[in-house]
């Protein structure tokens, strides 16, 4: 309110100067031009299969899995971390690692990132809200809506204890020694597990840290806000920033996650996305904004459009700032 009353009375004096807090979003810088290239050592993105069970009845669903170079060498014991990346509305598992026509693809940045070592080397897992890799059982708009909301249970109860167990992982290490202890196991292991998507899959993003943050710390919603419907009708930002408080409340894990939330000002969820940091950052306190504790970040690329070759390049912003 303090900025609202600022921005009109300097907006008398000299028309057309914002005061920060409205313009309010850091600069995402970008990417060095070696990142269209192919690095000197790359990973692989292999098929992943999981068994769900929906209503009953039992169905395999698709997922990609990036192993960094060097994942597979003779006595290599390690252990990794992993981001899972859930697309956006009628995209697929390729879309965010393995997108072709000239878009930046993220094997390359991963496999960039990874060489300069500016990372430490992840595993990525792409799956999808829908049945398959071809909308199958996607039904309209409204439905899509639906499974984003609700595939944090998939990631708890089928995703994560089938390929997290496949790959060498902190899980894994836990689930053999104390098998059966599934949630438990998830939850122990939550700082090694981050989740992003694009637009509908930042939608995922942001409802898997409101229904289940145990599982997950760092949190990256990529050019999407957050949808919350009361009798049909979609709540406003404020509205629903006290709602995803109030969700947050309930939860042991309240303060002990991270959320990146990076878009771009071309982007058409560039504007809500920004609304609804700026209602979190007002109105919901489970979230520290600009603060030296923060725990809510938001960025902007200037021009940034609504699609995967910008995405890709906000990853590169995001990724060094995980697991910390
Ligand atoms: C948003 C803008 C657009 C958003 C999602 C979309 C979840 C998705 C658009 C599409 O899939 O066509 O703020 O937030």
């Amino acid at each position: 309110m303090k900025c609202v009353l600022l921005a009109a009375l300097v907006g008398v004096f000299a028309a057309g100067w914002v005061p920060d807090c409205l313009a309010a979003h850091d600069s995402i810088p970008p990417v060095p031009r070696k990142l269209w290239t192919r690095a000197a050592v790359c990973g692989t993105v292999t098929n992943f299969a999981y068994s769900v069970t929906r209503d009953g009845v039992a169905f395999e669903k698709p997922a990609k899995v990036y192993l960094p170079h060097g994942y597979d060498a003779p006595g290599n014991t390690q252990r990794y971390n992993v981001l899972y990346l859930m697309h956006g509305g009628g995209d697929n598992t390729s879309s965010f690692l393995l997108t072709p026509h000239g878009w930046l693809r993220l094997c390359d940045v991963l496999d960039h990132m990874i060489a300069d070592k500016t990372i430490e080397p992840l595993l990525v897992v792409a799956p999808t809200f829908y049945d398959g890799e071809n909308k199958k059982g996607a039904g309209d708009f409204k439905d899509a809506t639906a499974r984003t909301m609700e595939f944090h249970r998939e990631l708890r109860t089928a995703l994560i204890p089938r390929v997290e167990a496949a790959y060498r992982t902190y899980y894994r290490e836990l689930a053999l020694s104390a098998p059966g202890k599934t949630d438990e196991n998830i939850n122990q292991t939550r700082a090694h597990r981050a989740f992003g998507g694009f637009s509908m899959g930042a939608l995922t993003t942001w409802y898997q840290l409101i229904r289940d943050v145990a599982a997950v710390k760092y949190y990256i919603p990529l050019s999407g806000d957050i949808w919350h419907f009361t009798d049909g009708k979609r709540d406003d930002f404020t509205t629903t920033a006290k709602w995803v408080d109030s969700e947050l409340e309930k939860s042991p894990y309240r303060n002990d996650f991270k959320v990146f939330a990076y878009t771009g000002t071309n982007d058409i969820a560039g504007e809500p996305e920004r609304k609804i940091v700026e209602a979190l950052a007002e109105s919901a306190p489970v979230f520290r904004y600009q603060r030296p504790d923060a725990n809510l970040f938001f960025a902007m690329r200037e021009k940034g459009a609504h699609f995967y070759g910008d995405v890709n390049q906000y990853l590169y912003f995001a990724l060094p700032r995980l697991w910390k």
